[in-house]
């Protein structure tokens, strides 16, 4: 048996062959899996459970008959989709995680993240972060109609668009400190993120121990799932 994890398919209107990849993926690979963790940003954008269209339909009903077929799906928010709510844990059957957690991966303790609070040079973004995950300017937010979120998580994406593209690309990338510091607090020797687009198994020493860092790559084009067992952990593409 295997475990399955995947991040950042940023799924949109705008790539229907990936979402078609993601939907294969769901009735098949998944299928035979013992569990499916979806480490943040399945949706590009997600402006609140409220706004839950036909558009959603497909994956909504996948991800249910997946966790009905026995394969329990877990999804944590990324910095795309952290407005994710019970709506849509009890549309597609899955369960939110906190980010972050750690599982007990085949007798290995397993840190799980999203992995944008490991990019702790990218200070800029660590505000933004502070201010969006904040209850009350999320209240606030949710206040407006869903036509006002669209067009505000417009304005947010042409900024981050303009920003990241002149932000050197060590910025952009998980700080080493910040990393360790995560096994560290955790008592861990194995951590699983995305966010970076950088899909890598990264392994070294940390205080005398080897410790090893897997990142997942994205799904723009093509697909990127990590698949564990308790011989280990393999990453590759669809
Ligand atoms: O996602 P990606 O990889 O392109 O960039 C991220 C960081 N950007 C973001 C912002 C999101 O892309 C915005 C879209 C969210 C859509 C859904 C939200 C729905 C709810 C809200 C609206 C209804 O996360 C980017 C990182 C990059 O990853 C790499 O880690 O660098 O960070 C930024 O670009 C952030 C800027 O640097 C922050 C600038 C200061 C902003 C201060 C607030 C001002 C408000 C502006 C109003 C238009
Ligand atoms: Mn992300």
């Amino acid at each position: 048996m295997a475990t399955l994890f995947i991040s950042d398919l940023h799924l949109s209107g705008e790539r229907p062959a990936i979402a078609r990849l993601f939907l294969d993926f769901l009735h098949g690979q998944a299928r035979a899996a013992e569990a499916l963790y979806i480490l943040g940003d399945l949706f590009e954008a997600w402006i609140g459970d409220d706004a839950i269209g036909p558009e959603h339909g497909p994956v909504l009903d996948a991800l249910r008959a997946l966790v009905d077929s026995g394969v329990p799906v877990y999804v944590m928010h990324g910095n795309r989709d952290f407005l994710l709510g019970s709506r849509f844990e009890q549309m597609s059957g899955s369960r939110l995680l906190n980010d972050p957690s750690v599982i007990d991966l085949y007798g290995t303790p397993t840190l799980l993240m999203h992995g944008d609070t490991l990019c702790t040079d990218d200070k800029a973004y660590q505000e933004f972060r502070r201010m969006v995950r904040d209850p009350q300017w999320q209240a606030a937010l949710m206040a407006k109609t869903p036509a006002e979120r669209i067009a505000l998580a417009r304005e947010y994406r042409e900024m981050s668009a303009s920003e990241t593209a002149q932000k050197a690309e060590a910025i952009m990338d998980v700080n080493q400190a910040a990393v360790e510091n995560a096994l560290r607090e955790h008592g861990v020797s194995r951590l699983i993120h995305g966010h970076t687009h950088r899909p890598a198994i990264h392994e070294f020493d940390l205080d005398g121990r080897p410790v090893r860092r897997i990142v997942l790559g994205d799904w723009y084009e093509q697909g990127s799932v990590l698949t564990c067992t308790a011989e280990g952990c393999e990453l590759a593409s669809l």
